[in-house]
């Protein structure tokens, strides 16, 4: 399956991996935007190096508690970023709710947009029709400030498919091509352990919708009540959670730590071919 980008393609037939690129004070230094984004842009060129293939670029915590930063706060993060970033070879993604900063994004260079709320931004759709880059769709119960409160399902399994299912119906209406769609099941996004298990457990069930599987575990909390282990120590809980993922058919992998990634990615290929 190709991913069209705008005018790049990703080949999505073998596992890629979305490197995680937040430019928000937390992450890098704190104080003016400048040296935050400074400090991205090496970091992004760093997972580049790696063996990253899509760059996710970030200005708003969409983690559980956070709360939003004005859209020109986040503009004034992103774009500089992107900037930097236009012209090498991976697909440059844009993490962002808000129809002003992807329009500022795209026109700074980006391919993508990866949107924890599935476009419904008004004038979302119709952006990303417009302009031919590729979309990332996620399912999310609720909003970031309280969506791990009490998340409740019927059968979360189905309820994230059908989610899935009507959204891809929206975005080939409003004109995105069919080829340009990514599905996630936004792992954390509303979801309490035993839902995230589930959905990871039955991952292989949203590959009948017909779209490449994004899947982002890296770090998450999910992992940390598994381990008791704490955020900077959750990079092999990630891998095995990951390689579960591609076992059930996803193709792009959202992570921060892109080398342990891209080996076992490669591990994983070698013993495929062996046979
Ligand atoms: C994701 C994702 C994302 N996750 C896509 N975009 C985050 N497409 C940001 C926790 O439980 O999975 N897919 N953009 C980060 N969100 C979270 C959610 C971070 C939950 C941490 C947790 O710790």
């Amino acid at each position: 399956m190709n991913l069209h980008c705008r005018d790049k393609i990703l080949d999505l037939c073998v596992p890629r991996i979305m490197g995680i690129v937040n430019v928000t004070p937390d992450s890098f230094s704190d104080g003016g935007n400048l040296p935050d984004a400074r400090a991205a842009i090496a970091h992004a060129l760093r997972l580049l190096d790696e063996g990253a293939e899509v760059i996710d670029i970030g200005g708003e915590s969409t983690r559980p508690g956070a709360q939003p930063v004005s859209v020109d706060e986040e503009l004034s993060r992103v774009v500089p970023v992107i900037e930097a970033l236009r012209g090498c070879s991976a697909v440059l993604s844009v993490d962002t709710r808000h129809l002003g900063v992807m329009r500022a994004s795209i026109e700074a260079g980006a391919d993508m947009i990866n949107d924890v709320e599935a476009l419904a931004a008004p004038g979302a759709l119709e952006l990303a029709a417009n302009t031919g880059v590729a979309v990332c769709l996620m399912h999310m119960q609720g909003q970031p400030d309280i969506m791990q409160q009490h998340p409740v399902y019927g059968d979360v399994v189905d309820e994230v498919e059908q989610f899935l299912r009507s959204k891809v119906a929206l975005a080939e209406q409003a004109g995105i091509a069919s080829e340009s769609i990514v599905i996630d099941p936004g792992f954390g996004f509303g979801k309490s352990l035993a839902h995230n298990l589930q959905l990871l457990r039955h991952l292989g069930r949203l590959k009948l919708i017909g779209k490449p599987l994004l899947a982002g575990m890296s770090r998450k909390s999910m992992l940390g009540q598994v381990t008791g282990r704490p955020v900077a120590e959750r990079e092999y809980a990630g891998l095995a959670a990951h390689l579960y993922a591609l076992r059930q058919g996803a193709s792009l992998f959202r992570v921060h730590d892109v080398a342990a990634m891209r080996d076992a990615i490669l591990v994983w290929q070698a013993i495929g071919e062996s046979e």
